[in-house]
């Protein structure tokens, strides 16, 4: 008789529950980010399922879906040829640059684009986006974030969330990382920072 192992399955767990002062926050799910791209990160274009399976829960409940991208122009300061730590990536209206075409984002979902300065490089989703102040205007008490990468972004957008005073909690199985070895070290940083790790 064979059994299938936990890491053999695909994730199973049913959707976080969501209420209307939620938001779902699903960070950078763009095709340069998945396998294929410019800058990819191991299994995150196997995310997506999850992650439609978590907005359509948070549409059902009335949560407000964000979908944060990458969105650098040519030359950004970021970039290997510039001086940065990485490939070229994301550039503003390049298909790696475009959400991964299985992403079921609903029609109300709000984008935001970030790190969209020539200078200067930003992983929150909350850095000069306005992106706190809007959630507050629109009653957002929590946060959910999921998405790319674990490490980098995902990160950087939810000790943003915490330092702008939402109650915000991680779905780490729902992100994947640049740095599969670092994992543990992100988890004790954003748990100490105080975000609750669902799963
Ligand atoms: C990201 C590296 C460079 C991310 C963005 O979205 O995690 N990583 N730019
Ligand atoms: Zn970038």
């Amino acid at each position: 008789m064979s059994r299938i192992t936990q890491s053999q399955a695909t994730r199973t767990r049913p959707p976080q529950h969501y209420e209307r002062h939620d938001a779902l926050l699903v960070v950078d799910m763009q095709n340069d980010f998945c396998p294929g791209g410019a800058l990819a990160v191991t299994g995150g274009d196997a995310l997506v399922p999850g992650i439609n399976a978590e907005m359509a829960e948070a549409r059902r409940a009335g949560a407000l879906i964000v979908a944060s991208r990458d969105w650098h122009p040519v030359d950004h300061v970021s970039f290997a040829h510039r001086g940065g730590p990485w490939p070229v990536h994301c550039v503003q209206d390049t298909p790696g640059a475009a959400f991964h075409a299985d992403l079921a984002l609903p029609d109300t979902t709000i984008r935001v684009s970030k790190a969209t300065a020539f200078d200067r490089d930003a992983y929150s989703a909350f850095d000069d986006t306005g992106l706190g102040d809007y959630l507050r205007e629109r009653g957002i008490e929590r946060v959910t974030i999921c998405g790319l990468a674990l490490d980098v972004c995902v990160k950087a957008t939810t000790l943003d969330a915490l330092r702008e005073g939402f109650t915000t909690r991680l779905l780490d199985d729902l992100s994947a990382a640049v740095d599969p070895e670092g994992i543990e070290a992100c988890q004790d940083t954003l748990t100490d920072a105080g975000a609750e790790l669902c799963r």
